[in-house]
């Protein structure tokens, strides 16, 4: 079964995502899962007669609320999950973001092959532009190195990304896992990668050279929620006890990456200035002492004079040190000046790495995870 979550997205691009999907031999049946019953909704049911295929189930359905946390792309998966499990014989499950361009068949191909050999779980990573998958570097990706050194978990290249396939079994698990079915919000692509982590599942990592083509962001500020959200799971998550030393792990080596990708800027650098620099709060200055001088120094003084060279990477480690021990979630301005540190992470990476060529800005993405896990394990 392939399943695409999806909430307003372009109908054409979706329609021919469901077709593709069926076309697939070893489909059975694709699942619709929208956040609401709104427009999207409406015509995507209105024009499925054009994309039946004979033999194969269609389903479209909105989404039940099983977590506690904001409703969102997590209740759409768990329900999937839950229908999956519970109203179907399939022994696989595809998710698919509904607005990928350039998604195929040989998707469904890659990771059904991997299947066959002895992993549970294959998650699909892309080439991705060298300012692109900034929340999943500078928070998931360190988060995990972070909080799991010693684990496969620092080494999973998109952790967050919706693309992936689950063994029956795996389903079945995570819907009896109230923390997973907990996350109803961005949160839950981290929480499942977790679980299967502590499950220790064997997970393949297939890499897809077109890409992953998408809906684009405008400002980082589209990013805000996710932003917090995908932050908040691995904070809350800190404890969590992960061992994977027999845990079955391998990936795709990647071939050359794609010309067009290595030019490509993921976001408007001028907008996104002012989310930084202006607005600032009383409040928010004050939470910036938790932080070392260097890093509150720099961040109160660029609102006048924007020079980021303090926010390298080894500085995020010290930024994330105390915001695992201090951020609340319930207090704006710490949401707030979260993701002013963030912008200034991501615009010094903008600055001052990604104008040096791409395979050394995507060298200074590695060691920075890298670094995370070599300094957790030296004061460990
Ligand atoms: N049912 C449901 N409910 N679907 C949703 C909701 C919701 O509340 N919100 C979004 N979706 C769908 C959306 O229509 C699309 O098909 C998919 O989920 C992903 O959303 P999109 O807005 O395209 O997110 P974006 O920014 O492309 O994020 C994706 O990549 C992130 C990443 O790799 O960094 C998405 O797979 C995220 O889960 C992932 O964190
Ligand atoms: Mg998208």
């Amino acid at each position: 079964m392939v399943c695409f979550p999806f909430k307003a997205e372009n109908a054409q691009v979706f329609l021919k995502n469901i077709k593709e999907a069926l076309a697939h031999p070893r489909v059975g049946e694709v699942l619709g899962v929208g956040y609401e019953k709104n427009n999207c909704f409406e015509e995507i049911e209105a024009k499925l007669s054009g994309v039946e295929r004979k033999g194969k189930k269609i389903h479209l359905m909105v989404q039940k609320r099983w977590g506690k946390k904001r409703p969102g792309k997590g209740d759409g998966m768990n329900t999937a999950l839950d229908y999956f499990v519970n109203h179907t014989s399939f022994d696989r499950i595809h998710f698919y973001d509904a607005d990928i361009v350039t998604f195929s068949r040989q998707w469904i191909e890659k990771g059904e092959k991997r299947l066959e050999e002895d992993y549970q779980v294959v998650r699909f990573f892309f080439p991705k532009v060298s300012t692109d998958g900034m929340i999943t570097w500078n928070i998931t990706r360190c988060g995990l190195a972070y909080n799991w050194p010693h684990t496969i978990l620092p080494l999973i290249e998109q952790p967050l990304g919706g693309e992936l396939i689950l063994k029956r079994e795996m389903a079945e698990r995570l819907i009896k896992d109230p923390w997973v079915m907990n996350y109803s919000d961005w949160g839950i692509d981290t929480a499942y990668a977790l679980a299967f982590a502590k499950y220790q599942a064997p997970l393949y990592e297939a890499y897809i050279q077109e890409g992953k083509l998408h809906k684009l962001y405008g400002r980082l500020s589209d990013l805000y929620t996710m932003l917090v959200e995908c932050f908040v799971v691995i904070k809350e998550s800190s404890a969590m006890p992960i061992n994977t030393e027999s845990t079955l792990y391998k990936k795709d080596t990647v071939e050359k990456i794609p010309s067009s990708i290595q030019e490509k800027t993921a976001f408007d650098v001028k907008e996104t200035i002012p989310l930084l620099t202006v607005n600032w709060t009383e409040e928010e200055m004050e939470l910036l002492n938790f932080f070392p001088s260097k890093i509150k120094e720099g961040m109160r003084s660029c609102r006048n004079n924007l020079d980021l060279h303090f926010m390298g990477p080894q500085a995020w480690y010290e930024v994330y040190e105390v915001l695992l021990e201090k951020f609340d979630q319930n207090k704006k301005a710490w949401r707030d000046l979260l993701f002013r540190l963030w912008i200034a992470r991501v615009l010094n990476h903008t600055f001052y790495y990604a104008s040096k060529g791409y395979e050394y800005t995507m060298k200074s993405l590695e060691d920075m995870v890298g670094y995370f896990v070599q300094r957790r394990l030296k004061e460990g």
